[in-house]
């Protein structure tokens, strides 16, 4: 296979709720979307990454540069037998896998439309009903969190996370618990402590929770086989895990009881699919992970959570908690907290090119 065309939009859209993590608040996703074509097939795939390097090191205007100047013209340049093999192409870059990860995703997207099968089914899924969990900012008051849950298990959510952070966390979990006691709830730490905070940290073991995810630096694994053991509450890794590699280290060192897997944060579906075959390996359950995508990164997130051993419910939910209007038709829905992985080729979802050129500050097409 061989592309003739990538083309590059951003687009902007405001988060119908703000979001807010131990790293910063965001109100308004900046996204670059990537379309691929070849022999009259087209492709779509969406950098997940934060307007600013605050989760990685990437950026949306990271994304479109490497994509515009380096892998771009690097990938156009080059025939490759498939998808697979796309990831592959781009290995001399270090880092950024989320840009990477994004092409690789619009290759697969394209080669399952060729296929006239769906991607999910193209990538060795199994799954035709999805368990959706929510992620819930951190809030101003605990009233205000938990009526948010509140809505989120009246609509059928089969886990509720929070987000935690120094002043944020133990108090407000105990809060949390006390008015829903028996609900799947677990704690997203996004790196904002380290083992000084042990004694903290352990005070959570009170309230049963699922698990606490990524509590130590985003590039740690030591310090989490460290922690695990101290604590009875399962850690599961997010930032710390970038490939299957990672994964093999940080179970071996017994570093975490779960894996997040996203997508774009390993570098697409190849790079995915290995990491999640180490986790089956070793009997380490994972979940899909997210970061506030629109409907095109949300519809590859769905596919990947088809795999076998994505037994926990995830943070891909119904596009209408982030958006007013997705780009995507249907836009994704969770009814009683349940997505249904579509049944048309490639990601399975129309991408609404109108609305798409609407929301878009800027497009660039390589050929
Ligand atoms: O750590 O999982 C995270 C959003 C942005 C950056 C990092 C994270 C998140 C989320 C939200 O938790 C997941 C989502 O709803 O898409
Ligand atoms: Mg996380």
């Amino acid at each position: 296979m061989k592309l003739d065309r990538i083309t590059l939009r951003e687009i902007r859209m405001p988060l119908v709720h703000p979001f807010e993590t131990s790293f910063g608040l965001t109100t308004v996703r900046r996204m670059v979307l990537v379309e691929v074509e070849s022999q009259g097939a087209v492709g779509w795939g969406e950098v997940a990454a934060n307007e600013l390097p605050r989760y990685n090191e990437e950026w949306t205007d990271s994304a479109w540069l490497l994509i515009r100047d380096m892998l771009g013209p690097q990938l156009l340049g080059q025939s490759f037998e498939t998808a697979g093999d796309v990831g592959e192409l781009s290995s001399g870059v270090r880092g950024h896998r989320m840009t990477r990860g994004a092409l690789e995703a619009a290759v697969w997207d394209l080669e399952a439309r060729a296929r006239d099968t769906p991607l999910w089914r193209h990538i060795g899924g199994s799954r035709t009903s999805l368990d959706c969990g929510v992620s819930i900012g951190i809030q101003q008051t605990v009233g205000e969190l938990l009526d948010k849950i509140d809505v989120e298990l009246a609509a059928g959510y089969k886990r509720i996370k929070i987000k935690i952070k120094p002043g944020w966390d133990v108090d407000v979990v105990a809060e949390v618990r006390k008015r829903f006691p028996s609900i799947e709830l677990m704690a997203d730490a996004n790196s904002a402590y380290s083992l000084a905070d042990i004694d903290h940290l352990k005070q959570l073991d009170d309230f049963g929770l699922m698990m606490i995810e990524q509590p130590l630096a985003h590039d740690d694994i030591i310090d989490h086989a460290q922690l695990q053991p101290q604590l009875d509450t399962p850690i599961c890794l997010d930032e710390s895990i970038l490939s299957a590699h990672n994964a093999e280290q940080a179970i071996r060192l017994g570093a975490c009881r779960i894996i997040n897997i996203k997508l774009s944060r390993v570098g697409g579906f190849a790079e995915a699919k290995r990491l999640h075959d180490v986790t089956q390996k070793h009997d380490i359950p994972v979940w899909c992970g997210g970061m506030l995508e629109a409907g095109i990164g949300r519809a590859h997130n769905i596919a990947l959570s088809t795999l076998e051993n994505f037994r926990l419910p995830g943070d891909v939910s119904a596009s209408q908690r982030y958006w007013t209007r997705d780009i995507i038709e249907p836009e994704v829905t969770a009814p009683n907290g349940q997505i249904t992985p579509p049944s048309s080729p490639g990601i399975g979802f129309a991408v609404d090119l109108d609305y798409v050129n609407h929301l878009a500050v800027r497009e660039e097409t390589l050929s």
